[in-house]
């Protein structure tokens, strides 16, 4: 990789070039940039686009454009900062929407937001509950967003059934030798095969409608600004795309309302807390602000149990084919992950009447 090449394709020229990678995304490469070491804050971030997956880069950024642009003009008419309130991305000199060479991949740069932090844990429920008002009020902002001008930019990405699919072929061609000695992990998917289809088959019936997500709600895909403690600007735009409430709701808790981290191994720690799901549920639905059905709320709990499951199966998928598709930090990392989801689909089934009634405590209020 050539920095200072990519950073004139898009006007930024320094001879004194300083970047730092940040190691937290599975997917692309991320880089905080300054044109001067001496710089207290980063004032760029380039990304390099895993186009591996993200097979179509330029149509990818088209959306992101797109959607920023709408978040910019609403943001601004409710009288509120657009400059912390959504990315914005540079153009290259010649007018394209990112950089694109044989040797270098394809990179794309946007301006640093300072005196933010993202949290790869919530320590309150305070704190969550406010990602939950964050990422409801995104969806908000969509709302009117013309979702034909969306390109899919992963297809069938949220589609339970097809990530059971993918897992069953994986299995099959067991291409990594790896099939014999996860027997356990295998099971537990099989017998939990038949739920994979409850939000496609709400989906198709018209039950869950499908809007403007982002299909990536991790809590750490949220910047909080560090004086006020409020969920500022939402990151990781790449898999804006058509889909339903279920997988963004379900998506947030998955990752936030856990007990502990995502790779956790000690699975003891691993349960998804009450007081964080009561949290994020309160946040979401004040965020979206009267757009849910209450069908969709209904859904809630199940939905988050879904999204767990499915992320559960694509670690699993991923450590069959040999960790082609997440990036690993160590041997078996994907299999650890999976097991932490599963662990989780555990907590969710003893607990779904609890979070049952929580979701029930909001429709009732
Ligand atoms: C990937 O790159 P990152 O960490 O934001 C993945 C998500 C998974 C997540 C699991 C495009 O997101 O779907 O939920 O890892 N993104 C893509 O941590 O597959
Ligand atoms: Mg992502």
């Amino acid at each position: 990789m050539n920095i200072n090449r990519i950073a004139s394709a898009f006007g930024i020229n320094s001879d004194n070039l300083n970047f730092t990678e940040c190691t937290i995304g599975h997917i692309n490469n991320t880089y905080f940039v300054k044109s001067s070491p001496k710089l207290p804050d980063p004032e760029f971030v380039f990304q390099k686009i895993n186009t591996d997956i993200f097979k179509n880069p330029e149509n990818l950024m088209e959306n992101i454009f797109n959607v920023t642009l709408h978040i910019r003009k609403k943001l601004i008419q409710e009288g509120k900062d657009p400059s912390r309130g959504t990315l914005e991305f540079l153009k290259t000199t010649d007018g394209k929407y990112g950089y694109n060479t044989k040797e270098d991949g394809y990179w794309r740069v946007y301006r640093y937001i300072d005196n933010v932090l993202s949290l790869n844990s919530a320590d309150t429920p305070e704190v969550f509950g406010k990602s939950g008002f964050a990422f409801g009020n995104f969806q908000r902002q969509l709302a009117d967003f013309d979702a034909s001008l969306l390109h899919e930019t992963i297809v069938n990405f949220h589609n339970t059934v097809s990530r059971l699919q993918d897992f069953k072929k994986a299995l099959n061609d067991d291409i990594a030798g790896r099939k014999n000695s996860i027997q356990r992990e295998i099971n537990f998917v099989l017998d939990r095969a038949d739920k994979c289809s409850y939000i496609t088959d709400g989906i198709a019936s018209g039950k869950f409608p499908l809007r403007v997500t982002h299909n990536d709600t991790k809590l750490n895909n949220l910047l909080i600004d560090k004086d006020t403690g409020e969920g500022i600007c939402i990151l990781d735009l790449d898999t804006v795309m058509p889909g339903s409430a279920l997988y963004d709701f379900g998506d947030s808790i998955r990752f936030g309302a856990s007990s502990a981290v995502e790779d956790e191994t000690d699975l003891d720690k691993v349960f998804v807390r009450l007081d964080m799901f009561d949290a994020y549920t309160d946040g979401f639905i004040k965020g979206v602000n009267g757009a849910l059905t209450e069908d969709e709320i209904r859904a809630f709990p199940i939905g988050a149990y879904i999204i767990t499951f499915e992320t559960g199966i694509r670690f699993l998928t991923d450590y069959l084919n040999g960790d082609t598709y997440f990036r690993i930090h160590h041997e078996g990392h994907n299999l650890d992950r999976a097991r932490n989801q599963f662990k989780l689909v555990e907590s969710m089934e003893q607990q779904m009447d609890k979070m049952n009634s929580i979701v029930d405590k909001y429709i009732n209020s």
